[in-house]
């Protein structure tokens, strides 16, 4: 054993001496030869030697000789690097390669589009509030006028963390903390992101987008509530877009209408145009004079303040402005897909 402990010693300060002097593909090949050759390689011969170690001793030396073969092989991979099969060393520099180029980021084409329509609100003297994913079922529900455990509650397919906490389902719960803590005038839209418990489609997901929007003022009407969203789609969507309102029902606003735009992917012709369904409309929006129980709610009274409320889905609006059938394009961030909105 100590006789071969010896050899392996010596084997490794002479493949250290021969490996300073390797400086190119032929002097490599030969040290690679004098260790590792198939018939008189040192570390051939060594493994050849290993047979006749008495069986006591055999584990301890295999492993010695194990580990001076990794040991031979990383230095001749360490060798490789520095010689090429021309001679030349390999880290010359190539000074004809193109430079590599930078990737910056983008926004996100949701983050666009938002954007958008944030401006056109920030135009008309509207702030923008933001608020938690996380609420409570008091502002989620009950202070928008959903009795407690009533149907309607089904609807809002909620995703529940535990009793009393739950994802929004929308954000009107930011709308009810403003009112709580402002006094009217409020002119308020409130984008971010929604949860409901869906089975993922090309029009549906578990998160979404939304932007609602929230004026209660003394003297709010409904007229209020039309000139105002008429002119919001108008300049998102040009001055000739054919706009209609549809009466509607929802727990927190009273009397309430759904808003339909004119369908821009067939321009209302398609008999089976996958966007409208062939009805050459789009909904597009939901509204409606914010009911007085809500302001009660917040310790507004009624009598004096009036309001008028709406909500959007900001993804399914973007899909139809830019013609985009699948929502999943929205969050899996390929490239191809992103590049299409400015991303490099
Ligand atoms: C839709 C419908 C709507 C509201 C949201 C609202 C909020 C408060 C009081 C009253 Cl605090 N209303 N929000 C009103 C009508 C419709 O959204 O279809 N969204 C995609």
């Amino acid at each position: 054993m100590a006789d071969l402990k010896d050899r392996i010693e010596g084997l490794r300060k002479a493949f250290e001496a021969e490996a300073l002097k390797v400086g190119d593909a032929k002097s490599l090949e030969e040290l690679r030869t004098a260790f590792l050759g198939r018939k008189k390689g040192h570390v051939t011969l060594l493994f050849e030697d290993l047979k006749t170690v008495p069986a006591e001793d055999k584990r301890e030396a295999g492993r010695q000789v194990n580990a001076f073969k990794t040991f031979v092989q990383d230095g001749l991979l360490a060798l490789e690097g520095k010689v090429r099969s021309d001679g030349r060393p390999a880290r010359a520099m190539d000074l004809t390669l193109p430079g590599r180029k930078k990737y910056v980021g983008a926004p996100h084409p949701l983050v666009l589009f938002q954007q958008e329509i944030e401006n056109i609100f920030l135009g008309m003297g509207f702030a923008i509030e933001e608020g938690p994913e996380i609420e409570t079922d008091y502002y989620n529900f009950e202070a928008l006028n959903f009795p407690p455990h009533h149907p309607a509650r089904d609807s809002w397919d909620t995703l529940y963390i535990k009793d009393d906490l739950l994802l929004r389902t929308h954000t009107s719960p930011v709308q009810i903390r403003v009112m709580e803590k402002k006094k009217p005038p409020i002119r308020i839209i409130i984008p971010g992101r929604v949860f409901r418990r869906e089975t993922p489609d090309p029009t549906h997901l578990p998160m979404f987008m939304q932007v609602e929007g929230l004026v209660v003022d003394e003297g709010a009407t409904f007229a209020h509530l039309k000139g105002t969203l008429e002119y919001f789609i108008r300049a998102l969507f040009g001055e000739k877009i054919k706009v209609r309102f549809r009466p509607s029902f929802f727990p927190f606003t009273e009397p309430s209408a759904e808003v339909d735009i004119e369908c821009i992917v067939c321009d209302g012709k398609d008999p089976s145009c996958r966007v409208c369904g062939g009805t050459g409309w789009k909904e597009i929006l939901g509204s409606g004079m914010v009911n007085p129980q809500v302001l009660k709610n917040v310790n507004i009274d009624p009598e004096k303040y009036s309001g008028w409320a709406f909500g959007l889905g900001i993804d399914r609006t973007a899909m139809f402005a830019y013609g985009i059938t699948e929502m999943r394009h929205f969050y899996e961030n390929d490239l191809r897909f992103l590049r299409q909105f400015g991303a490099k």
